[in-house]
């Protein structure tokens, strides 16, 4: 749809409800709504609105019920499985001006912040104030609340507190139907029916736009130590994780590499290998405590008979170095063009096979494909990146979601299914499944306007 194909009292209403400055509708200002992080999903709207408040939101959508358009609700844009661009012509409703970051509640440890704040600056607030927002990930500086609590984005922390959906105490949110629902109140003992916020939670934005959150808030840890361990093959890296998780209560990450991949990020980066004489596979490990858990590192990691080398850090400058070998993953693949992203998990008694047979899968299938694989082995997470094959062509996708489904695996681990995903969603999911979901976002979005082209094939 593009701006012509709207009404013109639709523009003038959306202009009433913002100001004409927040109803973006210049081709140029509305590039980077329209395309995602990877370059590899564009679509077009016709007109970016950027509510204020929640009121506004609540009058947009109603708007957009009585008038019939489509709306894609859109945080950070960092989403890598193409929810948040229009790639139907919905017009995108973008939550970042709803930032506010209110002051953290000690003895409640919870905080309450609207959609648009960023993970960052959320992450930032809590550590002001002597407590943590458990959740982390690469793309913090950018990603907003809104769009966490949309993905239920899992990230590097998961082993240790559990992703979005466990932080999340209360949500406001506007509905399909036009309707504000508010539960911020923070009571963490509350059975008074469905659990709405866990519902949101993971939506993906086909239910409701979320305007604001209160979050619980953790432990902050100011004794870290971060460490690389080398081994011959991912059987024992997988081995050694469940091995330090029994050993180290405070272990908070758990991150798998492999060389090819560290390669690369040095090539792309200008770093230093991590050791002279490079080892297949690597785990990135990150313990946190409240007394220096050096001792503890040192005989948890000691005790692993298949490691084969280790860097150690524990000043923040080595920290980030050893860091940059796992979150530059990202960014060094995107050199390479445009990734297929297929973010899976495995149950852990079948991830090492997976991670040896992957490439070969994809091979049978996309001779000049490349698989690179990384991600959080130790909720058995595996991003799965295939360059080197056409935008449009997924027979790579295909096989290896298909594989990844014999081995009883989920197809989305952590970043949802969006658009890219939805034709393999019967894959995790019964049928009775999906209609179950269905039902729901009938009851919630009656006439289908929020995010009608993401998650629901
Ligand atoms: P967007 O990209 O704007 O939107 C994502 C989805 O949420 C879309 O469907 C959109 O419609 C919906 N949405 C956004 N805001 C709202 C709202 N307020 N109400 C309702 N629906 C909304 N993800 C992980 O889980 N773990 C990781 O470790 C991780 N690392 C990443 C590292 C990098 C470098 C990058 C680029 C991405 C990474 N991601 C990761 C993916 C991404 O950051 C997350 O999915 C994040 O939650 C998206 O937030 P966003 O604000 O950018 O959402
Ligand atoms: C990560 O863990 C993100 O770094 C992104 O989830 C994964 O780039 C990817 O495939
Ligand atoms: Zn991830």
């Amino acid at each position: 749809m593009s701006i012509e194909d709207l009404p013109s009292t639709f523009v003038a209403a959306l202009i009433d409800i913002v100001g004409a400055s927040d109803v973006v509708t210049a081709a140029d200002q509305r590039a980077s709504y329209e395309v995602d992080w990877t370059g590899r999903f564009r679509g077009v709207t016709p007109a970016v609105v950027r509510p204020a408040d929640t009121a506004e939101v609540a009058a947009i959508v109603a708007l957009c019920r009585r008038e019939g358009v489509a709306i894609v609700a859109q945080g950070g844009n960092t989403g890598l499985v193409a929810g948040g661009v229009p790639m139907a012509g919905e017009l995108i409703v973008s939550l970042r001006r709803i930032d506010a970051v209110g002051d953290v509640d000690l003895s409640a440890r919870q905080i309450t912040v609207g959609a648009g704040a960023t993970l960052a600056a959320v992450r930032t607030a809590a550590a002001a104030a002597g407590l943590a927002y458990a959740v982390d990930l690469g793309a913090r500086d950018t990603a907003t609340i809104g769009g966490t609590i949309a993905t239920n984005a899992g990230g590097l922390n998961l082993i240790r507190y559990g992703g979005t959906r466990e932080q999340l105490v209360g949500v406001e949110a506007v509905l399909g139907t036009g309707e504000t629902i508010s539960h911020l109140g923070g009571l963490i003992k509350d059975n008074t029916g469905y659990h709405l916020p866990s519902l949101l939670c993971g939506s993906e934005g086909t239910l409701g736009i979320v305007t604001a959150a209160r979050l619980r808030l953790v432990t902050r840890h100011d004794h870290r130590v971060t460490a690389l361990l080398a081994f011959a093959d991912a059987h024992a890296a997988v081995e050694a994780v469940s091995d330090l998780r029994s050993r180290l209560d405070s272990l908070e990450s758990a991150e798998l590499v492999l060389d090819a991949g560290v390669c690369l990020v040095c090539e792309a980066f200008d770093l230093r290998s991590p050791f002279a004489d490079p080892h297949p596979v690597y785990v990135l490990i990150d313990v946190a405590d409240s007394h220096d858990p050096t001792d503890d590192v040192a005989s948890a990691v000691g005790a692993l008979t298949t490691m084969r080398d280790a860097a150690v850090a524990t000043d923040d400058a080595q920290r980030a170095l050893l860091w940059r070998y796992r979150e530059d993953h990202t960014l060094a693949l995107n050199t390479l063009g445009k990734p297929h992203k297929l973010d899976v998990t495995l149950p852990l008694d079948r991830l090492a096979e997976f991670i040896d047979t992957v490439p070969t899968v994809v091979r049978g299938v996309a001779p000049h494909g490349q698989t690179w694989l990384f991600g959080h082995v130790g909720d058995g997470n595996i991003h799965v990146n295939i360059s080197g094959v056409d935008p449009d062509d997924e027979a790579g996708d295909d096989a290896v979601l298909g594989y990844v489904a014999s081995l009883g695996g989920s197809i989305s681990a952590e970043h949802g299914i969006g658009t890219a995903k939805k034709r393999w969603l019967h894959l995790s999911r019964s049928t009775e499944e999906i209609d179950a979901m269905r039902a729901i976002k009938r009851a919630l979005d009656p006439d289908d306007i929020l995010n009608p082209n993401v998650l629901l094939p």
